[in-house]
């Protein structure tokens, strides 16, 4: 298997994860889809990263679809509940990290614009999206729809999500009046899918 990615993007550490905690043998092929020039169109039409080629030449994007495609290769740990229900609480947590992770990378992109094209209010709008999702994320801690020492797709993409914000320092005081969401992200950074897929320092 090939995951074609970048080792800063958050959704790519995902997928990593989850392959690392799979134990599903993979080729890493860095590709730097902002840059000029980059490969990415050729797996993706969008030209976005994570995309997962198979042995058998299949290519699957993004990154709840590689997520699904993964875990019906039926590898323990069950990462998605089977019950359908269940499985669907999981993915809509996924997707309120995925959400943070794509506020907090339009955030990183509209500063790196000259400071006189940049907005404002668009950063505070995402700023706030930010906050109302690690407040909601916090809330399923607390009513104990997701627990600090769940390991599974939403608390990984959660993790993911979280430490990207921690790595573009972007709502640096994420963790101010959260202190479920801490313990969660503390617990899983501990695992060693997590120590090998940190983004690298700048
Ligand atoms: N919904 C997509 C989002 C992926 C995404 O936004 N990836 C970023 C890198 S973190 C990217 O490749 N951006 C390139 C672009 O937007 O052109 C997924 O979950 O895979």
């Amino acid at each position: 298997m090939k995951l074609i990615g970048s080792y800063t993007s958050p959704f790519v550490r995902k997928i990593s994860v989850i392959l690392l905690e799979k134990g599903i043998t993979f080729e890493f092929i860095n590709e730097l889809p902002y840059n000029q020039t980059n490969g990415v169109a050729q797996y993706n039409p969008l030209g976005k990263v994570p995309a997962l080629v198979t042995d058998d030449g299949e290519c699957w994007y993004d990154s709840p679809i590689i997520a699904e495609y993964l875990e019906l290769l039926d590898i323990a740990p069950a990462l998605i509940p089977r019950e359908p229900q269940a499985a669907l609480r999981i993915r809509q947590l996924e997707a309120l990290a995925d959400g943070i992770m794509d506020a907090a990378l339009v955030s990183v992109r509209e500063q790196t614009r000259p400071v006189a094209q940049q907005s404002p209010e668009e950063l505070l709008r995402q700023r706030e999206k930010i906050s109302r999702g690690l407040d909601a994320l916090e809330a399923y801690l607390v009513d104990g729809t997701l627990k600090t020492d769940d390991v599974n797709l939403a608390t990984i993409a959660i993790a993911c999500a979280i430490d990207y914000l921690n790595f573009r320092r972007v709502s640096p005081g994420w963790c101010v009046d959260r202190p479920q969401l801490v313990t969660l992200v503390e617990t899983l950074f501990q695992r060693e899918s997590f120590a090998r897929t940190e983004p690298p320092k700048a």
